[in-house]
């Protein structure tokens, strides 16, 4: 079933290519990339590489397999790797931190996905007795999800990539939008991911390619994920089809987000004064907005407002997640506005 004609805020996953990916798309030229040969891919990935200022990338089908290869390598079997408690990795992933990566998360608690630091120090542990699992990796998501895509500032990874050197672990990003965060801080994206030993980001969010994702790191790593990735099923042949999108995700959508940033501030202070509802209007950064429910509950909500058309994500009972895309416009976000607004008049 599709949503044709309603105002899609339920993520920025339901983007779909633009005319100028589906002529790249349809252009593009191809080959097997298993055996090495797409130059499409091959494309894509050294592009990404030199954006994010590593020495090598990996195209994946998903988000969730660039992060799972990532935490396999990183930590691995029975070992631990630091992860704060909402975190997509530990909470939204199937599991597979441990179920594939076979590792053990740690998981802390934060201020909106600021974990104090004096606490990650405690945590981190070093195999000293034979029982003991030792802490090999750390992992930050930027935006974080789960806290209303807020943006985590330079000086706290700088500070974490420090800890990281000193305990000799990896440092690792879920960057699924790494790129709205490098927008809402007003830098190039190297000044966030240049902190991290690898990153993962994904072109199917924000930057509207219809599928996939990319590791990037050291060569040695990369090759090794590229090993990881092949044993999970992700090894794709004639992935220059879709590599295509991806490099116009990287080439000129990634300069578009600050669009859909104003239209989420737009959104947010357009229902801000409405009393059964509740937004931290002050953590608006990016292209989400979290609507907190004082008297109903998500589901009753989101029920009404697809009468008028417009659709978001329940994150929890009395959560409610809208995001701005692509395929929002200015109509879309008023047309949100006086669709909360009817639901809520008494
Ligand atoms: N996030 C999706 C849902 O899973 C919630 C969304 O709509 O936001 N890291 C982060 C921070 C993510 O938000 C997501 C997807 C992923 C990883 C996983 O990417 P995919 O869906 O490509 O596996």
């Amino acid at each position: 079933m599709g949503y044709k004609g309603y105002s899609d805020f339920r993520s920025d996953t339901v983007t779909r290519p633009t005319e100028e990916m589906r002529k790249a798309m349809y252009e593009a030229e191809v080959g097997d990339d298993v055996l090495g040969d797409d130059p499409t891919v091959k494309e894509l990935e050294e592009l990404a590489a030199e954006t994010l200022g590593k020495e090598a990338a990996l195209f994946v089908p998903s988000g969730t397999m660039g992060n799972t290869i990532a935490v396999k390598l990183a930590a691995g079997e029975g070992k631990e790797i630091i992860l704060e408690e909402h975190s997509h990795i530990y909470n939204y992933e199937a599991g597979n931190v441990s179920r594939i990566a076979g590792s053990l998360p740690r998981v802390l608690s934060s201020d909106h996905g600021i974990i104090p630091i004096e606490k990650i120090e405690e945590n981190i542990h070093k195999s000293l007795r034979d029982h003991i699992p030792e802490t090999k990796a750390i992992a930050l998501e930027n935006t974080h999800n789960f806290w209303g895509g807020v943006p985590i500032p330079i000086d706290y990874i700088k500070q974490v990539s420090e800890i990281a050197k000193k305990h000799n672990l990896h440092f690792h990003l879920d960057g699924a939008r790494v790129f709205n965060a490098a927008t809402a801080l007003k830098v190039d994206v190297k000044e966030i991911t240049k902190y991290f030993d690898s990153v993962m980001f994904c072109l199917s969010k924000g930057l509207s390619a219809p599928v996939g994702s990319v590791l990037v790191g050291k060569k040695d790593f990369i090759r090794e994920a590229r090993i990881v990735r092949k044993y999970l099923g992700g090894g794709m042949r004639q992935a220059g089809i879709i590599a295509a999108a991806g490099i116009i995700s990287i080439k000129v959508m990634t300069k578009r987000l600050e669009e859909d940033h104003i239209r989420a501030r737009r959104l947010a202070e357009g229902i801000a004064d409405i009393k059964d509802i509740e937004i931290e209007l002050d953590r608006v950064k990016t292209n989400f907005v979290m609507v907190k429910m004082k008297n109903t509950t998500s589901f009753d909500f989101l029920e009404k407002l697809k009468n008028y058309k417009v659709l978001a994500l329940p994150f929890n009972d009395k959560l409610v997640r809208f995001v701005t895309h692509n395929d929002i416009d200015d109509k879309d976000v008023e047309r949100a506005i006086d669709a909360i607004h009817s639901i809520f008049k008494n």
